[in-house]
């Protein structure tokens, strides 16, 4: 009966499935316990997708893969037939966004307490296919093998993001959605959108049009060094804009949650916001008529007035619409880089100050941060901010995000804040990633991917009880001189892999060589899904 089961076998045309060595492995970010087995499991056109109803969406990324790479729409049912599956098993003992993955010669099962563990075992098991998986076109002759694996896994850290500047070029959401996609690829968990600066405002509010109609758009000066767009026609002016209607948002935030990605928003304040003066100039303290800069402005004085009380009706407003879109329990509001010379001129803000007892404008901005924390807090969200918000008293409830360095974590966390860490120097990808004479032009500073790697967001001089209040670490793309999708994925991949694994994996398992070892099956990913990755970063280990 043996060999006549296997004459059957070898007659109906059974490959044997690919040998797997450790080697053949290349997750990223690296899971956090990982045991090889003998054999592999293999997806063919009958492979079922099991999962209870309220599940097979988690589903979508992988089909998705297996109809443009195998051209198969695997079927998805609620009761697992005897082989040749993969299941979505609830372990409600399993933390929130850990999943464990076991692998067998015939079937698949990964156990988790909710949707982002699914969602993570299912981008595990994407990483574990051949690259091609990635491609949009069927490859055909391929075994869609996988090794037999038992992985247990989850995050050192609950804040995996990256941040985006919109404002300085704006980005569509098509990009905005591919870069949902290649954050679910990395197991990260937060998309911060930087949608308000100087050069444009690109949240549509329903209360206020011009912020948009006037502060999205701006004309172009040929002298200003920020001007970075792709074709400036010579001698022309040109206009330059754009922004969300609340319809992309709602499409923006629906899809990064189907994909396990919280959408932060970020309403600069109060200053960074020259787009929203030059559309309503009673914003600021002498109601001077401004333009939308195309370029730099350094330092940036026009600011919003906190002697008005116009002011703050203007921003509760804003919020409330804002908050209407994104279910964030954190709201970013900026903070940084305020110069407080009309504050100090203002009549309304010297009665502003007295009336508060106050004594410093940088108490003034203080009370400013303090007033949008209670307004934030009553309406059961949290108050984010750069460290500038640290000046002249931390309002209670508010997080920080450190970007100057580690100092604003450290003092903030001391003070028992929550904490997202971010330094410039470790987080900042509009820096140069390679030698700057052979880099395309760059904000400056230099942070190849051996750096980013080395990103700890628990930093030396840290408590365990301030290492507790620290949520984790994010990225953050500046785009003045990223003026094109192919230079805001230059600047992005591959540096998000290093941070993904920064803050996902345990720091033992961190190891630079094999994780330089493991990325280029990612550059071969990043090539078929036709991703514009830095291939300079083969070049700057060190
Ligand atoms: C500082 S980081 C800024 C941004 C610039 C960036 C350039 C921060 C809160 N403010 O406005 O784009 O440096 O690296």
């Amino acid at each position: 009966l043996g060999v006549f089961l296997l004459v059957l076998a070898v007659g109906c045309g059974e490959e044997s499935k690919t040998i797997f060595t450790e080697n053949d492995i290349n997750i990223v970010p690296k899971p956090l316990e990982m045991k090889l087995n003998q054999g592999a499991f293999r997806f063919t056109k009958d492979t079922k997708l099991v999962a209870a109803n309220d599940q097979t969406q988690v589903f979508e990324v992988l089909q998705n893969k297996f109809v443009s790479a195998a051209g198969w729409n695997l079927g998805v049912v609620n009761t697992a037939p005897s082989s040749n599956f993969v299941q979505l098993s609830t372990d409600v003992s399993l933390p929130e966004e850990a999943y464990n993955l076991k692998v067998t010669e015939n079937q698949v099962i990964i156990y988790a307490s909710g949707h982002n563990g699914f969602l993570y075992g299912l981008e595990t098991i994407r990483q574990l296919l051949p690259v091609s998986i990635e491609s949009k076109n069927v490859v055909s002759n391929m075994n869609w093998d996988i090794p037999n694996v038992e992985i247990k896994d989850s995050p050192r850290f609950k804040w995996r993001g990256f941040m985006l500047d919109v404002s300085r070029h704006f980005f569509d959401k098509d990009y905005v959605m591919e870069t949902i996609d290649q954050l679910a690829l990395l197991k990260m968990n937060t998309l911060h959108l930087h949608l308000v600066d100087d050069q444009g405002w690109r949240i549509e509010i329903k209360k206020y049009p011009k912020l948009t109609e006037v502060g999205g758009f701006r004309v172009d000066q040929e002298d200003k060094p920020w001007n970075a767009r792709p074709t400036p026609e010579l001698g022309k002016e040109t206009t330059y804009g754009g922004f969300y209607t609340q319809g992309d948002i709602k499409e923006i935030v629906a899809y990064a949650e189907s994909r396990g990605i919280t959408v932060v928003p970020e309403i600069e304040m109060p200053a960074h916001v020259m787009s929203a003066i030059a559309a309503y100039p009673e914003l600021s303290c002498f109601q001077k008529p401004i333009m939308v800069p195309s370029g730099g402005v350094w330092p940036i004085t026009d600011i919003y007035c906190p002697g008005k009380e116009t002011t703050f009706e203007f921003l509760e407003n804003v919020l409330l619409e804002v908050m209407e879109l994104f279910p964030s329990r954190y709201i970013h509001v900026g903070g940084d880089e305020a110069t407080k010379t009309n504050w100090e001129k203002c009549t309304d803000c010297k009665k502003r100050i007295q009336e508060e007892g106050l004594e410093t404008v940088e108490e003034l901005q203080s009370y400013f941060i303090r007033r949008m924390e209670r307004f934030l807090s009553s309406k059961g969200r949290t108050l984010l901010g750069w460290d500038e918000i640290l000046e002249g008293g931390l309002a209670p409830g508010a997080t920080v995000m450190s970007w100057r360095g580690v100092k604003g974590g450290l003092e903030a966390s001391e003070a028992g804040h929550d904490v997202v860490m971010t330094p410039n120097s470790h987080c900042y990808f509009d820096y140069y990633q390679g030698d700057q004479d052979a880099e395309p032009l760059a904000w400056g500073g230099n942070l190849p991917l051996s750096k980013v790697y080395q990103f700890d967001p628990v930093v030396e001089g840290m408590s365990e009880e301030q290492g507790n209040h620290v949520l984790g670490g994010q990225a953050n793309l500046w785009t003045e001189y990223v003026p094109t999708k192919a230079q805001a994925e230059y600047m992005t991949y591959p540096r998000l892999a290093a941070l993904a694994e920064a803050v996902w994996s345990s720091k033992d398992n961190r190891n630079w060589d094999d994780f330089s070892n493991r990325v280029s099956s990612l550059f071969q990913r990043y090539g078929i899904m036709g991703v514009n990755y830095a291939k300079s970063a083969y070049q700057v280990t060190t």
